[in-house]
């Protein structure tokens, strides 16, 4: 008799089941439709006969699609792509004098914490390595409530005012009509916009420095932007700038570099971030504060409200206070990392806000944006946005409510329900806000004190390295080529030429602008000159005092530190087992990540006989993944690996991005066979930071680790230009 063909999984039994990888079930759980109904057969939609047409009657196919089709909700509208992941920050001491916010008191209490980081411009789907701004938003899930740092990645902003804050976005979106673009400021409408707003200059400073492309989240500050309010027990406030600083260092990847891995690996930040924490190598940060007494408010040759500028830590030193660990990764993206809804406005007692017109905007965007993203005024029900402390007000109803309140009384005051939730007294930990004298007339007005705009432009710029000063004139060609209207090109030049005129001429002649015919007056073009742009820029003058805090190359943090550093090692069968474990040993002992590159997907045979397990394929991956380059010894390995054309791809990536190469014996053939050959010296020097000593195994492998640490050999740029 013919078997009955139904294509129905049979259910696994109990051995299988055990031996499954995925535990996101309980071994005993039946299939169930959404009411509990349990299912016989989810491969078969109900038909009339096996070949006949779908019945509408099939609830179990109706239900499952109908929830397929609402799976998506809108993406955020700014810092769309991100990556999340779980943790804990602890105090290193009490600063009850500056505020009384009890998650900062005592070192040994644990806040738990969620972290999202973004870039703002791309869509959800978009390149982690795009040139952008990082956003670092911070939720700290307090005993006193949620507390909400939502920062980025650079200390300051493009604009002054939030009113501004839609035609920036719409300006650096993919442009309307093509939706072009993706994830990438170089383009017209984003330019046009800069190029008539002048206080956005110190911002395109950082902008354009390599602080747009870091290496990993890991590996970037974080700041408040803002300056916020402390406010003690006897509610006296100081005035508080925040900054993360990371321990592993603030690296980034070089701009050749940063559009490979978009191509290759356009998960980059967001699998480096999965993957240390996933192998045990758990980020940290320390959370530093500026702490500025309210009396000093106006000390400043800028404003403290405003949002383009910083407080340079040469004037106002970080106080460390705490630090923070992120040790668990989400367990799904979309109800968390998706789902987190962060807000400025999200403030516990203890901490206030500024009048920075840019902050106070902000307040108000949040909850709005959440509110049609999310779906409903619900979503702090949502586990991840939920505080852990009870929350208990007359807030009542509406889409996707989880709460069942119970009794009749929803207002207050009431006597029905002995007047609870009851107000909670200052001293009962109440929030009070900050009782600021106000005495103004209601205007539409920018300060005057927020009128210099390029100052700190000219700090920043100024007190970057000679290796960073190229790579802004660098990525401003890149950026500003792509522009294809000329005028705006120009007002570029003229905004540029403020800052300082040899950059402002490099990219000029990189143009093809003549600079004598773009003295025209800044704020040209249409709608630049409204009475709120009124202020004309002054010419800035070169700082007194750089700040050396500014600059990535010149203020390494444990700049002898490799961790978690990828170093690729190239192998093929015939490696020297012994050239490759030593290397391996001494990097991961300063732990280090070595991964083997192989000729095949599998494994390699030693010298020795042994076999190596292959960690990634030649084909399949990339040198722009990994932070430097180990070419073992052994002859067979090494003539193997020279009939590969993705070998010398693989060292001239390396060598262009001035990373570490090291190679041992025979491997110096790669090295010649490569780029690096047109580089050696006619007595045989090899280039800076490329390593082959044939005798000295100890001093390769110190040479190679001392290199690494340095993060880029950023002197063999020189040879390259
Ligand atoms: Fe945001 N910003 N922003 N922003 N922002 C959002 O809120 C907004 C600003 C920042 O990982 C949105 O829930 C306005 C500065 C981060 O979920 C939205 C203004 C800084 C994130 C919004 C600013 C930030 C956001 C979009 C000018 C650094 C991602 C989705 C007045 C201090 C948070 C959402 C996450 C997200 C509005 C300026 C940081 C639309 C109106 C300055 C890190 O509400």
């Amino acid at each position: 008799m013919k078997k009955k063909y139904t294509n129905s999984s049979e259910p696994f039994n109990k051995k299988q089941q055990d031996l499954a990888p995925e535990k996101s079930f309980g071994h005993d759980q039946y299939l169930t439709t959404n009411q509990g109904v349990k299912i016989n057969d989810d491969n078969n939609s109900l038909k009339a006969g096996d070949r006949g047409p779908s019945l509408l009657e099939d609830f179990i196919l109706r239900e499952k699609i109908t929830h397929f089709d609402h799976e998506r909700i809108p993406e955020r509208i700014v810092h769309a792509r991100g990556s999340a992941a779980h943790g804990y920050f602890q105090p290193y001491g009490n600063i009850s004098q500056y505020t009384k916010a009890r998650f900062l008191q005592d070192p040994n209490s644990i806040t738990p914490v969620f972290v999202r980081f973004s870039t703002v411009a791309g869509f959800r789907g978009s390149t982690d390595l795009a040139r952008d701004v990082r956003g670092f938003a911070v939720k700290f899930y307090t005993e006193e409530g949620n507390y909400d740092l939502v920062g980025n990645n650079v200390p300051v902003f493009f604009i002054q005012d939030a009113s501004k804050f839609p035609d920036l976005i719409h300006a650096v979106k993919p442009e309307p009509h093509h939706e072009m673009p993706q994830a990438a400021s170089a383009h017209d409408t984003f330019w046009d916009f800069i190029s008539l707003m002048p206080e956005s200059m110190h911002m395109i400073m950082w902008a354009m420095s390599d602080r747009a492309i870091p290496r990993s989240y890991r590996m970037m500050e974080g700041f408040g932007v803002h300056t916020f309010r402390f406010i003690n027990a006897e509610n006296k406030s100081t005035f508080v700038k925040f900054h993360w600083k990371p321990k592993l260092g603030t690296h980034a990847v070089v701009w050749d570099e940063a559009q490979k891995i978009s191509g290759k690996d356009p998960d980059f930040h967001r699998r480096d971030l999965w993957e240390a924490i996933e192998n045990g190598n758990y980020p940290e940060w320390e959370l530093g504060v500026q702490l500025i007494p309210e009396e000093d408010e106006h000390k400043f040759d800028f404003d403290l409200l405003d949002p383009t500028k910083i407080v340079p830590e040469e004037l106002v030193p970080v106080t460390l206070i705490g630090k923070m660990v992120l040790n668990k990764n989400p367990d799904n993206f979309f109800a968390e990392t998706e789902q987190v809804a962060f807000h400025p406005g999200h403030v516990v007692p203890g901490i206030d806000f500024t009048n920075d017109p840019l902050l106070q905007g902000r307040l108000f965007s949040y909850t709005d944006t959440q509110l049609s993203r999310l779906g409903s005024p619900n979503f702090h029900e949502i586990p991840i946005n939920r505080p852990i402390n009870a929350m208990h007000n007359n807030q009542r109803d509406g889409h996707m409510r989880q709460e069942i309140n119970t009794g009749r009384v929803s207002y207050f005051p009431n006597s029905l329900g002995g007047g609870c939730p009851y107000q909670a007294k200052m001293a009962e930990g109440g929030f009070t806000s900050y009782e600021e004298r106000i005495d103004a007339k209601k205007i539409r007005e920018r300060s005057e004190s927020f009128k210099d705009h390029f100052s700190q432009a000219v700090l920043f710029y100024e007190s970057q390295n000679e290796t960073e000063k190229q790579h802004i004139a660098n990525a401003l060609k890149f950026e500003l080529s792509k522009v294809e209207t000329v005028v705006i090109r120009e007002r570029m030049v003229g905004l540029l030429a403020k800052i300082n005129e040899n950059l402002a001429k490099e990219v000029a002649a990189s143009l093809g602008i003549v600079i004598k015919e773009i003295e025209k007056p800044i704020n040209q073009g249409i709608g630049a000159d409204t009475d709120s742009q009124k202020h004309e820029p002054t010419t800035a003058k070169k700082p007194e005092t750089l700040s050396k805090a500014l600059s990535m190359i010149e203020n390494p943090t444990n700049p002898n530190d490799i961790a978690t550093r990828m170093i690729a090692f190239l192998c093929s069968d015939g490696v020297n087992e012994d050239s490759v474990n030593i290397m391996k040993n001494e990097l991961e002992s300063k732990n280090a990540v070595v991964k083997i590159i192989g000729t095949n997907a599998n494994s390699i045979k030693c010298d020795s006989g042994n076999t190596l397990k292959v960690d990634f394929n030649l084909l399949s991956t990339t040198s722009v993944v990994f932070d430097g380059v180990f070419i073992p010894s052994g002859k067979e390995s090494v003539e193997k690996l020279v009939q590969q054309p993705q070998t010398a791809e693989f060292i001239n990536d390396a060598f262009k991005h001035c990373k570490p190469i090291a190679a041992e014996n025979e491997g110096i053939h790669i090295i010649s066979n490569s780029d690096i050959g047109k580089n050696i010296t006619s007595d045989q020097k090899l280039p800076a930071g490329v390593f082959s000593e044939k005798e000295n195994k100890t001093q390769l492998t110190e040479n190679f680790v001392n290199a690494l640490a340095k993060h880029r050999i950023w002197e063999r740029e020189k040879i390259l230009n």
